[in-house]
């Protein structure tokens, strides 16, 4: 048994890969995020992962529903919607999961991200499929481009084959053992997010607090991860960003008294905007 690295979350390990915006820099810069989820009823969920990707400075978002697309987010009306299958994955950064349900489509859409080479954010129902389809694991196992995991206990649980009281019994533990076994960057969110490296490297932050226990939080955490991918970060290094600023954004809000009873995961992403821009 080797020792492996386990250190504290903190800003000197990520803040100088968010570089200042070069004078000359265009939206071509700073990165496609590509959005898939949205199934019937779920569709707030891709959203509020497009709105953070906005807030953290992605160039461009597009948003890829199961449902039927809205013409377009009346709050964000610079998000581009558009059908799942209509998706294009040659460029950019996936983001895949928020209210993506586990459908045929959902599955195939999925099985079109894990093929493709880009950078690509895994989340909620894109786990519980990869959990119960061993041909999807395989294909994220052998896949060129960078993978994040996003799961959080219950989502890890699955894809461990386990429940949520052993994972949560040891969490750095688990989130290793996911790193490893998917060959992926793993966050494994909840009080103490852990982050770990299929390299046996693990964080643990210390920002954010029980406000963030309401839904949609981490569909935001989702696309804020796409948008630093898409600005260039490692998935370590976006992994660890985006968990420190999405609780940072949270620790601000209920000092401003925007909860902790009664936050809303929507009005994070003004706060992880500031919190970015103040690195
Ligand atoms: P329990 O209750 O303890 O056994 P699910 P989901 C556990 C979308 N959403 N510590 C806990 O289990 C998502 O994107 C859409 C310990 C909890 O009950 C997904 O696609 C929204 N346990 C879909 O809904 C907003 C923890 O997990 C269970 C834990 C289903 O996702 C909401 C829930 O897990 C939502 O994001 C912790 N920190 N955190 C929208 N507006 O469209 C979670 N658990 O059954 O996988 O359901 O996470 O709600
Ligand atoms: P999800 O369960 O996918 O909506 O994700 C919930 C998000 O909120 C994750 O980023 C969790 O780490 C975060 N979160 C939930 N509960 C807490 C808590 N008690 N303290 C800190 N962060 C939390
Ligand atoms: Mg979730």
């Amino acid at each position: 048994f080797f020792p492996v690295r386990l250190v504290l979350n903190q800003p000197p390990l990520f803040a100088e890969a968010l570089r200042p915006r070069p004078h000359y820099s265009h939206k071509g810069s700073h990165g496609d995020v590509r959005l898939v989820g949205g199934a019937r009823g779920m569709g707030g969920a891709l959203m509020l992962a497009g709105r953070a990707a906005l807030h953290a400075g992605a160039g461009r978002v597009f948003a890829g529903f199961l449902d039927a697309p809205p013409a377009y987010d009346d709050r964000q009306p610079e998000l581009m919607c558009r059908r799942a299958e209509e998706m294009d994955f040659s460029s950019g950064v996936a983001v895949i999961g928020p209210g993506l349900g586990t459908s045929v489509a959902a599955a195939e859409s999925l099985r079109r991200v894990l093929r493709s080479t880009m950078p690509a954010v895994l989340d909620a129902d894109a786990l519980n499929l990869i959990a119960t389809d061993p041909q999807l694991r395989a294909v994220l196992r052998e896949r060129q481009g960078e993978a994040l995991l996003t799961p959080h206990p219950l989502e890890a649980a699955r894809l461990l084959g386990t429940d949520t009281a052993a994972v949560q019994g040891d969490r750095i533990a688990a989130a290793r053992r996911l790193a490893g076994e998917c060959n992926a960057v793993v966050i494994l969110k909840g009080s103490g997010s852990v982050i770990a490296s299929p390299d046996g490297e693990a964080a643990i932050n210390p920002t954010g607090n029980p406000a963030l226990a309401t839904g949609g939080t981490g569909d935001v955490l989702a696309g804020l991860a796409g948008a630093l991918l898409a600005q260039g970060l490692t998935s370590m290094q976006a992994a660890l960003a985006a968990t420190w600023v999405h609780g940072t954004a949270a620790d601000e809000l209920v000092a401003e008294g925007v909860g902790p009873v009664g936050l809303t995961a929507g009005e994070l992403a003004p706060a992880i905007r500031r919190a970015i821009n103040r690195l």
